[in-house]
């Protein structure tokens, strides 16, 4: 056979396919029970240029897994589309004077075409786009329907800016260094009005969840998850304040140290500190706050900087002993964390011992736990200890029974209580830009807030173009009169529009549920087609949406499970997140040069060799170096499996009962290995095991029982099969040579009999008086003269019985030879 043109294989197949459709999912069979399902889910790209080699890495792996459930006999959900709203589309609008759906539908149809060339398994009939009116309108009604909840609200507060997209920010799309994760400017802080949705309503929930997906959730998601939502608990204790009604309530993990507060800071850019401080302080506060608002929270917490503050001349009084602590105003202390006031407790936090020893105020040890009195040391400790100076907690040597009695105290008095804290922030959703989902809102002066009523769904975006967009720091949709401005419908007075759009990840948070009925006209998707789908299977995705996405599309159907429309609790049942493909050791970018273009690498060597390079590479989660991987090297690996079905000369339906035991062996017990490695993800080891039977197969077709023995058609066969998961060109080309009609896409995954796995060898043990000296491998029908036999022939064996005389060998076949001298 001559070589396999690449070119021409695909050219063959991609019609095949297109007219067999053999990826369309049947919900009729699902929704009557008659299959099972599986919901396989990818995470779907934006549509920024064309598809690259992170894209083909996580379609191979994700393929592996649609494609064997497929196989396996289960109706398979695996859709695809795009989030197409977002800024990369806006700012290319900006550069070349056009509009964002010239350049998102563009790129949608450039990575379509290679994501079909790609031959991933998608369902195409499923297709949808975040940015088309059909799917925005749904995203609009959802935001009402959260809202009648009261899930989504507006408020004013001091939010995150970025001063070169100018827009806001959800926290979450702040980095760890202050940063806007989009384009690494410093992010600022403004007071605005804006949209939130309510997730702390899920915090416990979405916490408690976490448990059991960290059994199927692989990767560093859900430690990332359970710090974001961040819970802890303490308590909230009471400190009344001279002239004021309102205590000051402070949030504490550590209500044992209680008789070691020594003053008290509240944040300074908070109401509470503007409300206390005393008229000869006031001023000095309000300078404070002014350069406290140009630092990020990162900074605002960091514990290595200078602390700085503001003494608001009042105090407060210790609820434990009577004690009146000076009040201070600092910018480490947030003000959107627990109450935005905190008792100080200088001997036992680090931070707080800092602030004591640069304004000189009281250091007090009352937990002893022997590395010396941090007053002396300037090191806070917070481990456990005996407590001292500490009437109520004499005799105590232990931080939960310490706790338990100062909570226990604080409740009796009615001056605190135990409490549970999280550091998730309700998300932010309102963007100041255009190409996003309009906010479906319309304000009048005379009935505030008024919902569009749903018949007037979709908020269809006015047509702004190029210099319209550009940012301005109030929404571009403001620019568009005729839109903004229209009648309320409640009293069909004069009212404006809202003009910000809704954060890109509000349109990826229930993307799955539009999936089971992208242009149903009549509903955002179908509560029965939920139940009978849902939740998804598998999803495979980058760990860079760890908190983001995966958080938020948690939220959405915790949310929706509330309302009524879906009755599952968690969206996705397992997790897969897959490595980074990088090249000469270091991450791909435009800076150093090292990129590698997906298009090149599918000229070169095809979609096949480039999938199976990409699977085999290492294990899914693990970092893929391109430059030391051998594309070629797979290319001539799939031309000799492909060979193999060139080779078989017996008929297609020839009983492989008679064919060669040792070759059925090696295939069915390649078999049973691939089902249980597609199952533990383990499809770099698929790879490998399917390698190894191809190079059986050839060696019993050049030296064996020859190509004309069933047991050859039989590992053909599971090879085609077992390929078509990886490499779908080489397979099916495979499976038309074996004289099948297309596709091998759906054909049945072979049927293991058992009987052929039974150990094709045992271990047997051979002794020399007493001492193991040889272990052989050794057939378990062998007899005892040829087992005898093996056992003298050992190199091992015979040094140890130079210079002896045998006096006596024992034969236990197949396991045991004991040679007496
Ligand atoms: C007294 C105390 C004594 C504290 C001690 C700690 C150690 P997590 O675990 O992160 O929830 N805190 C409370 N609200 C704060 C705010 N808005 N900004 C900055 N710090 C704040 O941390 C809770 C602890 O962080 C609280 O317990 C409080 O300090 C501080 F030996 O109270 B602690």
């Amino acid at each position: 056979a001559s070589a396999f043109d690449v070119e021409a294989v695909e050219a063959k197949w991609l019609p095949v396919w297109e007219r067999l459709q053999p990826f369309e999912a049947d919900d009729a069979a699902v929704e009557s029970g008659a299959r099972e399902k599986r919901y396989a889910l990818t995470m779907f790209p934006y549509p920024s240029g064309d598809l690259h080699m992170g894209h083909a890495e996580v379609f191979a792996l994700h393929d592996v897994i649609s494609r064997y459930w497929r196989l396996r006999g289960y109706e398979v959900l695996n859709p695809m589309g795009w989030d197409s709203f977002g800024l990369p589309a806006e700012n290319a609008a900006i550069r070349n004077d056009s509009h964002p759906a010239t350049y998102t539908y563009g790129n949608i149809e450039t990575q379509a075409a290679s994501m079909r060339r790609y031959a991933v398994s998608f369902d195409w009939s499923r297709r949808l786009h975040t940015s088309d009116p059909e799917y925005y309108r749904w995203t609009q009604w959802l935001f009402l329907k959260l809202r009648e909840q009261g899930l989504a609200y507006r408020k004013n507060s001091p939010v995150n800016w970025c001063p070169q997209d100018q827009t806001v920010l959800a926290n979450e799309q702040v980095l760890a260094d202050g940063t806007c994760e989009r384009c690494g400017a410093e992010v600022t802080k403004r007071e605005l009005t804006q949209w939130y949705f309510r997730t702390t309503a899920y915090a416990q929930e979405l916490y408690d969840c976490l448990d059991d997906l960290q059994q199927t959730w692989i990767g560093k998601v859900v430690n990332a998850q359970r710090n974001w939502i961040g819970r802890s608990e303490g308590a909230h204790v009471r400190f009344a304040v001279e002239g004021r009604e309102e205590p000051i309530t402070v949030y504490t993990t550590r209500p044992d140290t209680l008789y070691g507060a020594t003053f008290m800071v509240v944040a300074a850019d908070a109401p509470l500190a503007a409300e206390i401080v005393a008229p000869e302080r006031r001023e000095a506060l309000e300078a404070y706050v002014q350069q406290v608002r140009k630092a990020s929270d990162i900074d605002r917490l960091a514990t290595d900087r200078a602390k700085t503050g503001v003494d608001l001349g009042v105090t407060a009084t210790n609820p434990v002993n009577g004690e009146q602590l000076p009040v201070w105003a600092s910018d480490y202390v947030l003000a959107d964390y627990g109450t935005g006031a905190i008792m100080a407790v200088p001997a036992h936090d680090q931070r707080d011992l800092d602030f004591a020893r640069e304004f000189d105020l009281p250091v007090r040890q009352v937990v002893d736990t022997g590395e010396g009195d941090p007053a002396e040391t300037g090191v806070a400790t917070s481990g456990d200890g005996t407590y001292v100076n500490s009437p109520l907690l004499e005799g105590v040597a232990d931080k939960a029974t310490g706790i338990r009695t100062v909570v226990e105290r604080l409740e009796a008095d009615g001056t605190g209580e135990g409490t549970v804290n999280f550091r998730l922030r309700d998300w932010l959703l309102s963007r100041q830009r255009y190409w996003g989902a309009p906010i479906p809102i319309i304000h009048c002066p005379e009935h505030g807030e008024v919902p569009v009523p749903e018949d007037q769904l979709p908020v269809v975006l006015p047509e702004l173009r190029g210099a319209d967009l550009k940012p301005k720091g109030t929404s571009p949709l403001g620019a568009a009169t005729e839109w903004v401005e229209v009648a309320c419908p409640t009293c069909g007075g004069p009212a404006r529009r809202d003009t910000d759009t809704m954060d890109t990840f509000v349109d990826s948070s229930w993307y799955f549920l539009r999936y089971l009925s992208p242009h149903d006209q009549t509903q955002a998707f179908s509560s029965e087609a939920a139940a009978a789908w849902g939740p998804i299977d598998l999803y495979v995705g980058g760990d860079e949406h760890a908190v983001l996405h995966l958080l938020y599309a948690r939220f959405f159907t915790k949310a929706l499970r509330d309302a009524g429309l879906l009755t599952w609790d968690e969206p996705f049942s397992a997790y897969l997140s897959q490595g980074k493909v990088i090249n000469d050791g270091r991450k791909m970018s435009k800076s150093l040069g090292n990129g590698v273009d997906l298009g090149e690498q599918l000229d070169a060597y095809g979609v096949d060799a480039v999938r199976l390079t990409l699977v085999f590479a290492s294990p899914p989660e693990d970092d893929i170096d391109w430059a030391r991987m051998s594309p070629a090297g797979s290319q001539r690996f799939l031309q000799r499996a492909w060979r193999l079905a060139d080779d078989v000369t017996s008929e297609p339906d020839v009983d492989p009962a008679d064919g060669d035991v040792a070759l059925r062996r090696a295939t069915h017990r390649t078999v049973r290995d691939a089902e249980e490695l597609v199952e533990s993800y383990r499809f770099n080891v698929v790879v490998a095991r399917v390698m190894e039977l191809v190079n059986a197969t050839r060696k019993a077709i050049d030296s064996g029982c020859g190509p004309a023995d069933p047991a050859v058609r039989e590992a053909v066969e599971a090879v085609a099969v077992l390929l078509s998961m990886v490499a779908p060109y080489t397979a099916e080309e495979m499976w038309e040579r074996l004289g099948h009609q297309p596709t091998v896409a759906r054909a049945p995954w072979p049927v293991v009999e058992e009987s052929l796995l039974v150990q094709e060898s045992v271990t047997a043990v051979v002794q020399v008086k007493g001492k193991v000296k040889a272990r052989l491998e050794v057939s378990p029908e062998i007899g005892d003269a040829d087992l005898e036999a093996a056992a003298m022939a050992d190199p091992a064996v015979q040094r140890a019985l130079e210079g002896q005389t045998v006096r006596k060998v024992v034969v236990r076949a197949p396991k045991l030879v004991n040679i007496v001298v």
